[in-house]
């Protein structure tokens, strides 16, 4: 998974603008140039080179919208359109997104900035934007038909108010949303703080993404938006396993990761080999009072959580949801269940009937990893990505913690696997291996269960039934 990562550090806004292309400029003269972003690759953080300064997060798989000053406000564009986002390499979704994106953009601003947003409407049906957790004039709060017409498709609306409140925010339509959000329609939004706030602490690294699901059958482009739970691709930033890039870090960096999600469940984020607090959500921050360790945190439908940690343990860390099937690709659902089924009786004769039969599950799903088998077109294995000591047997939403002694400060660049120190390892037992005494004492006559079967003697009871006296009932 590490060799596919074109991050480059350091670069911050050159880079977006290298891979930016401008669209229709004349049609727009007026209006802020919109950029697009074509690759899903994490780009680097977008350090401000107009307005008040602030430390910029990083989008995972994404990147930060860059703006225009227009006499002290910001102007940013947004452009709703149809887009292709690349899942995970081998899949191709065809989403509606953000400039070229699912998920669009992230917009950063800072506590008190005057913010203009332009949204052109290029999808095939009205929209609007709903800017989810902001203080804002109510008209501004992008419900359509309830506090604004609903932008039709090829017409610009702006919309413009003034970030109150630090914090983490999401962007989504409030306008056909079953089918827009389900297509891919939703971003982040971060207000920094204007001065040091007590509550907000300052951190190395600040990563956000949000929680999002599709449904795409095997073979298939285009998510089926009227499915309500049982979707098979579960992503972070529209993209799954082993398409996700790790969270880069270096060791002893405070960490803050927000997770906003938009999909519709609640998903049990969980970290391995550190603890964190969650320190805000989208009403704010949490007083330092409130807070308490965790290393899951679960996270609700529409909900944003922001946790900290510092990074002192250095390794190659699982991060993932903790919902074992949401840890899946596509070809995992509806998948019958066949441990403990000898199959090899009627491999032989389906073989015959299909060449290219494989007989699996019998001893558990992970050869699912281990084995190319013929997949549809645009489809990824159910659980796959190889690491360091072979198949990871994962898809879905996990990525990995890389933390890192020799990491530079603001370099994001994959780091390659970590290499354990000798004897850190688990490793086989090559020693003595007596048997332990609870199985020893059971034969093999008891089918080799792992608890011995107590015989007791079954003693007769008698049992009296005695007709009830006076009348039962009616
Ligand atoms: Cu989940």
């Amino acid at each position: 998974m590490s060799s596919r990562r074109s991050f480059l550090s350091g670069l911050g806004a050159i880079t977006v603008a290298a891979t930016a292309t401008s669209v229709s400029k004349v049609a727009m003269a007026t209006l802020p140039e919109p950029i697009n972003q074509t690759k899903p690759d994490t780009m680097p953080p977008l350090i401000p080179d107009t307005g008040r300064p602030y430390n910029p997060v990083v989008t995972l798989n994404g990147w930060t919208l860059p703006w225009r000053m227009n006499k002290g406000v910001k102007e940013f564009h947004l452009v709703a359109e149809p887009v292709i986002r690349e899942m995970a390499p081998g899949l191709k979704a065809h989403l509606w997104g953000y400039n070229g994106q699912s998920p669009g953009p992230t917009i950063e601003v800072v506590e008190g900035d005057r913010v203009r947003i332009f949204v052109t409407n290029k999808l095939p049906e009205h929209t609007s934007v709903h800017w989810h957790g902001q203080r804002l004039p109510n008209g501004m709060d992008g419900v359509s038909g309830l506090t604004q017409p609903a932008i039709p498709s090829g017409k610009t609306f702006v919309y413009e108010f003034i970030a109150r409140r630090p914090g983490t925010f999401m962007y989504h339509p409030h306008a056909d949303e079953m089918t827009q959000m389900a297509m891919g329609m939703m971003g982040f939004w971060v207000t920094h703080p204007k001065n040091k706030h007590q509550q907000i602490a300052n951190v190395d690294r600040d990563f956000v993404f949000l929680l999002n699901a599709y449904d795409i059958d095997p073979g298939a482009y285009t998510p089926k938006i009227s499915t309500m739970l049982d979707f098979n691709l579960w992503s972070w930033n529209s993209r799954v396993f082993p398409g996700i890039d790790p969270l880069v870090v270096r060791k002893n960096d405070r960490v803050r990761i927000r997770v906003g999600n938009l999909t519709m469940t609640n998903h049990p984020i969980h970290i391995h080999g550190h603890e964190f607090q969650v320190t805000g959500t989208d009403g704010g921050p949490v007083p330092q009072s409130a807070r308490w360790p965790e290393i899951t945190t679960d996270i609700a439908v529409g909900q944003m959580r922001q946790i900290e940690f510092i990074a002192d343990e250095e390794g190659d860390w699982a991060f993932h949801c903790h919902k074992s099937h949401h840890t899946m690709n596509a070809m995992g659902h509806d998948t019958p269940t066949l441990i403990g089924i000898d199959q090899s009786d009627i491999a032989g004769k389906i073989a015959n009937l299909i060449p290219d039969y494989m007989v699996m599950g019998s001893g558990g799903m992970a050869d699912m990893t281990e084995m190319p088998m013929p997949l549809p077109e645009n489809t990824l294995p159910m659980m796959t990505g190889k690491g360091p000591f072979g198949g990871v047997d994962m898809g879905g939403m996990f990525s990995v913690l890389k933390v890192r002694k020799n990491q530079k400060q603001g370099d994001y660049k994959d780091p390659g696997w970590y290499k354990h120190p000798a004897g850190t390892v688990a490793r086989e037992w090559t020693g003595n291996l007596p048997l332990p005494a609870r199985s020893a004492d059971v034969g093999i006559k008891e089918e080799n269960q792992s608890m011995p079967i107590k015989h007791q003697h079954h003693h007769e009871i008698e049992v009296q039934v005695r007709k009830p006296v006076g009348k039962m009932g009616h």
